[in-house]
């Protein structure tokens, strides 16, 4: 039998958290035969809720589930952690300037960055799913110096997915039978779902199977961007269980690797490929081996995506900017 592998889960009473961990503790995240000890953090206010968050995966029975520590102690949480899917964070409420979200994200993910570093495993994989994802995660990146940048990364998976459905819904075809879209960028209404590489089944361009420009190049790309609005409006709360399914989906494919000849999106360090400017976390295509994930190369951007390809990149720069004034303040 494997050893149990220690997947961290921050925000764990939260919503998403509540979606997250049954699925972790199933296998969806990292296969029906690895068994995992869940490690959940949140903050004191939410303490009672965690507990009972731990009293059903008790009471679930979940067979791959080896262990539970459930704890408002940053340094508990980290011990040994292999994966840390940080979906903690402070929320931006109506009224608030986004300058006072990016200062207490800031503050959040500086502590936690440092927490990771002093007591995870040395080879942890992170991903953040707490909003400002990208910045977040550069954040984490900043104040973890010793955790290989190549390690953090933010999830852009559900836009992906998202970008998946609405092809496939409006084909009428199984979900299944759509691959290699593309998200660049940062997760927020400036992302950039690129179907220009897309196919189904196999090898057929998706732009020549819908062969309607004006909707590719309009509402499909606005419906994307906007979809977390829109769930939000339906629901009266945030996407939760997308949101839970696609991080499965992230660190899935980030251990056990993509299937030959598909990419997937991901929110990583940026090299510089395809123009973008080194040193943000921006979201790319990409495939995985080994536990690495590799951008994919050589992709052709036409003018129109190009032009998308930097607004999403001015804005993270933004973004970076303030993060910094943040910092020194
Ligand atoms: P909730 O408010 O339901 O849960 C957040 C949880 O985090 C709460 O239990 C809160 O107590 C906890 N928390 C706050 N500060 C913390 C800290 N310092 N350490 C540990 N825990 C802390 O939000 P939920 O709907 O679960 O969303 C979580 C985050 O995901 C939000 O930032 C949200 O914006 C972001 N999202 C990101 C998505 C993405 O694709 N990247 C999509 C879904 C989601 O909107």
């Amino acid at each position: 039998a494997k050893d149990p592998v220690r997947v961290l889960v921050t925000g764990a009473a939260g919503q998403i958290g509540y979606a997250l961990v049954p699925m972790i503790a199933r296998g969806v995240m990292l296969g029906a035969d690895q068994p995992v000890i869940l490690h959940m953090l949140d903050i004191p206010p939410a303490a009672e809720a965690l507990n009972g968050v731990k009293m059903e995966l008790i009471d679930a029975a979940f067979p791959l589930l080896k262990g539970i520590v459930a704890t408002t102690d940053v340094a508990e949480a980290c011990k040994d952690v292999n994966i840390a899917v940080m979906v903690g964070g402070f929320p931006r409420k109506e009224g608030m300037e986004r300058k006072d979200v990016m200062s207490k994200n800031v503050s959040i993910y500086k502590g936690q960055a440092s927490a990771l570093e002093q007591y995870a495993a040395k080879n942890v994989k992170v991903l953040v799913v707490a909003n400002p994802a990208n910045t977040n995660a550069l954040i984490l990146k900043e104040f973890a110096p010793s955790i290989p940048e190549k390690n953090i990364t933010c999830l852009t998976r559900l836009d992906h997915n998202r970008a998946l459905g609405q092809i496939a819904e409006r084909l009428n075809i199984p979900v299944s039978s759509v691959k290699n879209v593309i998200i660049w960028g940062n997760h927020s209404s400036t992302q950039y779902p690129d179907v220009y590489h897309a196919v189904i089944d196999g090898d057929k361009p998706v732009r020549a199977a819908i062969a309607d420009d004006a909707w590719l190049d309009g509402e499909f790309i606005k419906t994307v961007q906007q979809r977390g609005a829109a769930i939000i409006k339906a629901r009266k709360l945030s996407s939760a269980l997308s949101a839970a399914s696609s991080a499965c989906d992230h660190i899935r494919d980030w251990v056990l690797g993509t299937p030959e000849g598909t990419w997937v999106s991901m929110g990583v360090y940026s090299d510089g490929s395809y123009g973008v400017p080194a040193g943000l976390i921006y979201s790319f295509p990409v495939t995985c081996s080994d536990g690495v994930w590799s951008i994919v190369q050589g992709l052709a951007v036409n003018e129109f995506s190009r032009k998308k390809l930097d607004d999403t990149a001015e804005e993270l720069a933004a973004e970076k900017q303030l993060a910094y004034l943040c910092i020194n303040e």
